[in-house]
């Protein structure tokens, strides 16, 4: 095979070392977003703290904790290895650093698999409660989203209406969560191509329950049971798998309940707060109460205006914003770093809460105004908030509740004659991207094979590959530069950009989810393909397609996770093989780690911008950036350099696209089999 131009890219080593990556804890303002700039003067001739000031009075942070090395899962600990002593440095137990970083490592992924799969049983608990007739203000909204699934999962639909389908459905995803054989999950196997499946059966790390998964990690990494590194993140990555079927699960029964998103505009930024309506912002993650609160505002629209406000406008902050931007179109008021910089303002009447990315902190800067902090669900409150107990048999009560409160503390803001600072700053953006709603653009143009499409772009070269932007804010970066410098990067390089979470906030408030981004920096083949997109489909669009799609919240991947087994399909290979990367710029939360996990195993090149606790340990860093790709076909790259990483996503992009088509082009002249080795 004649080799590969250039292969120095090719690598997973950060191009800073530690010791260089020097931070600056006097300079607060970390971010290159104008609104959250604005605000930081503003925060800090008030006095307000934010995260930026507790990220500048936190450094420096501890070396051990930052490289994984620090175990405390017994209180003899905590225990501090210093790797570079060699093998005489270990625990009080004798665990050496590859056990204390794996086991610490695989402890994440766990917590990240509880949150989302915690958020998809919550979902479907309400759905199987609305058939049984208890949860009376939820409705069946896509039909043809349940009979879609019922079908992949083999269910029939024969003599059955669609309550009593979609009950079926419910209880075999609710068995997904906690049977007891050792079966595969039907949400997962359902959704994998053929490679994959028989990939994770020869490594054993086919997940039988999600529940079980993240008990048995708790179980392996507990004090004196597993300290094998390879075995400890083999479980690891199993669990990561139970976590993608929670994400799958979320996703799919959202869609059924509220509706499978389709393109729609809105805007992003703090100036989409308007001081003359009530405020009222949705944080957090699940659409089951958010949704909710956007139907009840619009039913009390003209009870804000009998108390002397222009309306009701209601923004989103992280996930939960994204599930209503997606569905509703509602506005993005900011995403995670900043959601101390929209109280800030004074002009937010209520923030209500569910769960996941909601810092405790909003409470504090909340009380140098009115502003009332809700919190709804009862394994996430925070001291000092108040807490409405969001119950689905009165769902629509509930969320009038929450909006009434909101009406009085208008009301006591107007009267008290306050003045607010709400920076005029806010994009317009363009999300609702489905993966129905990509396969219906596609569709356009090749109906019977729309995968083609993007599938023929890329072996013909006018598409370098597809990247799956996801992940946090995390201020170890300057917020949502890395993200923007990325997305422009890899839109220069004629990447197809698909993404979720608080990326695509960070793209929304930036102009990159416009036509407007596509003429400033997609490169001609990725201009070329978005201008065939939209002429095929102007007539059902609300404005020109935009530079990046956004698919939804952090549940959300699991559409992206869709995709990229639909086009291994189509190209009749093994995920690996297909020219596809991911990227987390900013990545925070365990729940990215799980992310993470997931999109390596499935076989994806992926970049990680902050550096994750593992660099305590040679071999288990060598684990997941060299061996995870000669197994799985997928490795982290992790570079906190924005500028190197479009490097080395480009790099990773070309390499996969050339061997595909070298490998097609033996088939083809020799006519055998598509080579199938990554
Ligand atoms: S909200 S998990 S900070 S993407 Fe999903 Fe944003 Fe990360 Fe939370």
């Amino acid at each position: 095979m004649p080799r590969f131009r250039d292969t120095s890219l090719l690598n997973s080593k950060p191009s800073v070392p530690r010791k260089d990556r020097k931070k600056n804890p006097k300079d607060i303002k970390r971010t290159i977003d104008p609104a959250a700039l604005e605000m930081l003067d503003h925060t800090q001739e008030c006095n307000i703290i934010t995260a930026f000031d507790r990220w500048s009075a936190q450094q420096p942070q501890c070396a051990f904790g930052y490289q994984g090395i620090c175990c405390r899962i017994c209180f003899a600990g905590p225990c501090r290895i210093k790797s570079d002593e060699g093998p005489g440095s270990m625990g009080i137990c004798g665990a050496r650093d590859y056990t204390i970083v794996a086991r610490n490592a695989i402890r994440m992924m766990a917590g990240g698999c509880s949150a989302h799969s915690d958020h998809a049983r919550e979902v479907v608990n309400v759905v199987l409660h609305m058939c049984e007739g208890h949860a009376p203000d939820y409705k069946i909204t896509d039909p043809q989203k349940l009979y879609r699934l019922a079908d992949k999962l083999g269910v029939s639909r024969e003599g059955k209406s669609d309550m009593e389908l979609l009950k079926e459905v419910a209880e075999i995803a609710l068995a997904d969560f906690g049977k007891q054989d050792e079966k595969p999950l039907s949400f997962l196997w359902a959704n994998l191509c053929e490679g994959r499946k028989q990939k994770y059966m020869d490594c054993d790390i086919v997940p039988r329950a999600i529940d079980r998964e993240v008990v048995e990690v708790m179980h392996r990494t507990h004090v004196g049971v597993d300290a094998d590194p390879i075995n400890l993140i083999f479980g690891g990555l199993k669990c990561s798998l139970a976590d993608v079927t929670g994400e799958q699960i979320a996703t799919d029964f959202s869609d059924i309940l509220f509706g499978t998103p389709k393109p729609v505009m809105s805007e992003a930024n703090l100036g989409v707060i308007d001081p003359e309506k009530v405020n009222v912002v949705v944080h957090g993650h699940n659409p089951i109460l958010s949704d909710m609160v956007v139907a009840a505002a619009k039913e009390m629209e003209e009870e804000a205006k009998a108390a002397g406000a222009a309306g009701i406008q209601i923004s989103g902050i992280c996930c939960t914003g994204n599930e209503v931007l997606m569905r509703h179109g509602i506005p993005l008021a900011t995403s995670y770093m900043a959601q101390e910089l929209a109280l800030a303002t004074g002009a937010v009447d209520v923030m209500v809460v569910d769960v996941q990315c909601i810092m405790p902190g909003i409470r504090n800067v909340a009380e140098c105004f009115n502003t009332k902090i809700v919190t709804t669900i009862p394994i996430s409150k925070i001291p000092g908030s108040y807490h409405i107990p969001f119950d689905e048999s009165r769902a629509m009560d509930c969320a009038k509740e929450i909006i009434r409160l909101g009406i009085e503390t208008f009301k006591v803001r107007k009267e008290s004659g306050r003045p607010v600072k709400v920076p005029q700053i806010k994009s317009k953006c363009m999300a609702g991207f489905s993966l129905e709603a990509l396969l219906d653009l596609f569709a356009a143009i090749n109906p019977e094979r729309p995968l083609r499409v993007l599938t023929d772009a890329i072996i013909n070269g006018e598409l370098l590959g597809v990247c799956l932007l996801a992940g946090c804010n995390n201020l170890e970066a300057i917020y949502e530069k890395s993200h923007t410098e990325i997305i422009k990067g890899l839109a220069q390089n004629n990447v197809f950009l698909v993404g979720t979470g608080c990326v695509m906030q960070a793209a929304a408030k930036h102009g990159l989810l416009t036509y407007e981004g596509v003429e400033k920096y997609a490169g001609p083949g990725l201009k070329a393909f978005i201008d065939r997109l939209y002429e095929a489909n102007k007539d059902k669009l609300p404005d020109k397609l935009p530079l990046a799609f956004h698919m939804g919240s952090c549940v959300d991947n699991s559409r992206v996770f869709n995709l990229w087994n639909l086009m291994a399909e189509e190209m009749g290979v093994d995920v690996p093989k297909v020219p596809f990367v991911a990227s987390a710029p900013e990545a925070m939360s365990e729940k990215a780690v799980a992310i993470g996990s997931w999109v390596l195993v499935n076989g994806i090149p992926t970049h990680v911008g902050t550096m994750p606790p593992l660099e305590g340990s040679n071999l288990v860093w060598s684990v997941v950036t060299c061996i995870a790709h000669d197994v799985f076909g997928g490795y982290f790259i992790l570079e906190t350099d924005p500028e190197v990483a479009v490097k080395k996503l480009v790099a990773a992009l070309e390499y996969r696209a050339w061997k595909l088509r070298i490998h097609k082009k033996a088939a083809e002249e020799y006519g055998t089999e598509l080579c199938q080795a990554f």
